[in-house]
Order: structure tokens, then C-alpha cells, then sequence
């Protein structure tokens, strides 16, 4: 009875710790640069190359603006229709193997993160051109204090048949539980040519996303529940909680 009760004291007693103003704010979007949109990209997709700033990257991977596209390519009338902005990223010219990488710091969340308190959710837009099967795939790789892998969510690749063969960004999205130890989150895109020159592997408008678990209006109810308790102990036995659930 009492131990189902545990996990919901030590969350408020987490809250009540947790500082007014945090580095890493929850329910926002914590990739820097997460569409390209800081950078001037390249303005041809032939041969340019601008890494995104922000990322580390390998290779050509770069970013490239809408406008150097024509019908056959990603171009401003995707962009519109997608909500892509000027630029995305892209695999780049002469390469059949390209990635970009950032790393987020969430050690100033390391109580909740070690309480199972925390769901992540990657998601973007995913794609590439024509019939091709360049691709790109993006990770959250969720590292401890020692760099060590403890898990990591993927989304793409989106196929040139999930693109009816049509050039053309998909949204893609993954979700979980932040694992117990996590301290940093390298984001990374690693775009794949299978064949040809360019390497049209895409993405754009990138976002990671933590929440807090249980959500806020189990939040609210276990607080009352919990002044209530703090009234009358011999209600203990009508408590119960809320099963935790990563936010869709
Ligand atoms: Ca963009
Ligand atoms: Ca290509």
C-alpha cells in the first residue's frame, strides 16, 4: 500500500527541489539549428557545400536552400506546402555516406531522468528524391556521464516507395522513456547513397521534445490527493496512482 506511494512523494519532493528557471526546459524543442533555418544553404544542389551551423558534421552534409531546386527536386513550392522554411539538410554532392551531429546537456535534469520522470519524443521530416534510395535516418542516442549508450530512438528511413517515388518530405516520429543515467543526447543524421552522385538523403524542421511524467493533469490530481492524505492518513488505502504513460 504504501509503496505505491513512493514513486509519487518522491516525484513532488523532486518538484519542490527542482529550481525556479532550468537550462533544459521541458515541452520545447532542444535542437539548435533544428531546420536549417540559421544557415544561408547552398544555392545549387549540384556541388555547394554549407555545413549547418550547429552540427558537427562528416563528409559534404550541408544545407541547402529551397530555391536551388527545380520541379524535380525539393523547391519552394514543398517547402510551402511542409512549412520548411528557406533551407534543409541534405546528404550533399559526392558522397555515399554523410552525417551531422549535435549534443544536448540535460545533467541539470539528472533527478527526474533517474526517476523514470522523463518521455522524449524525436520527430522531423523525412525524405528524398524521385525513385532514388538515398535516405536519411535521424537518432537520439541517450548517453550517461561515462558517454556509454543507454538507448536510442530512431526515426526514418523514409523509402523511395513511402514516397509513391515522388520527391517529397514524410513526418516521422518516435517516442519513449527517458532511461534511468541519461545525461547527454546526441542527435544525429546520418544520410545514405546507395547509388549515383548526389546524395539526396533530406530532412528538415528536426525536434526533440522531453516531458514530464505523470502528465500535468495527473499532476493536479495526485496533489490533492496527497493534501488530503497529509488531513486524513487513515484514507490511505483509497490513493492509488495514475499509471505513467510516455505523451503521444
Ligand atoms: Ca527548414
Ligand atoms: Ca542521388
Amino acid at each position: 500500500m504504501y509503496a505505491k506511494l513512493i514513486p509519487v512523494i518522491s516525484y513532488l519532493l523532486l518538484l519542490s527541489a527542482t529550481p525556479a528557471v532550468q537550462a533544459t526546459v521541458l515541452s520545447a524543442n532542444l535542437i539548435v539549428n533544428p531546420g536549417a533555418e540559421t544557415d544561408v544553404g547552398a544555392p545549387d544542389t549540384t556541388t555547394s557545400v554549407v555545413a549547418p551551423f550547429g552540427w558537427t558534421t562528416t563528409s559534404n552534409f550541408t544545407a541547402v536552400q529551397y530555391a536551388a531546386g527545380g520541379a524535380a527536386d525539393l523547391n519552394p513550392a514543398i517547402s510551402a506546402v511542409v512549412g520548411g522554411g528557406n533551407n534543409y539538410f541534405a546528404g550533399g554532392p559526392d558522397t555515399p555516406l554523410s552525417s551531422a551531429s549535435q549534443r544536448i546537456n540535460i545533467s541539470d535534469l539528472s533527478s527526474q531522468a533517474d526517476a523514470g520522470f522523463l518521455s522524449a519524443r524525436l520527430s522531423g521530416l523525412l525524405g528524398g528524391f524521385g525513385g532514388q534510395s538515398d535516405n536519411m535516418i535521424v537518432q537520439a542516442m541517450f548517453k550517461n556521464a561515462s558517454n556509454n549508450l543507454l538507448d536510442t530512438l530512431t526515426i526514418g528511413p523514409v523509402t523511395a516507395s513511402d514516397r509513391d517515388f515522388t520527391t517529397a518530405l514524410l513526418p516521422r516520429q518516435a517516442n519513449g522513456v527517458l532511461p534511468a543515467g541519461t545525461r547527454s543526447i546526441d542527435i544525429v543524421m546520418t544520410a545514405t547513397r546507395p547509388a549515383g552522385n548526389y546524395n539526396d538523403a533530406y530532412a528538415d524542421n528536426l525536434a526533440l521534445v522531453l516531458n514530464a511524467i505523470p502528465e500535468a493533469d495527473t499532476f493536479v490530481w495526485l496533489t490533492a490527493g496527497l493534501a488530503a492524505l497529509g488531513l486524513t492518513s487513515g484514507r490511505l488505502h483509497r490513493i492509488r496512482r495514475k499509471p505513467a504513460k510516455a505523451k503521444a
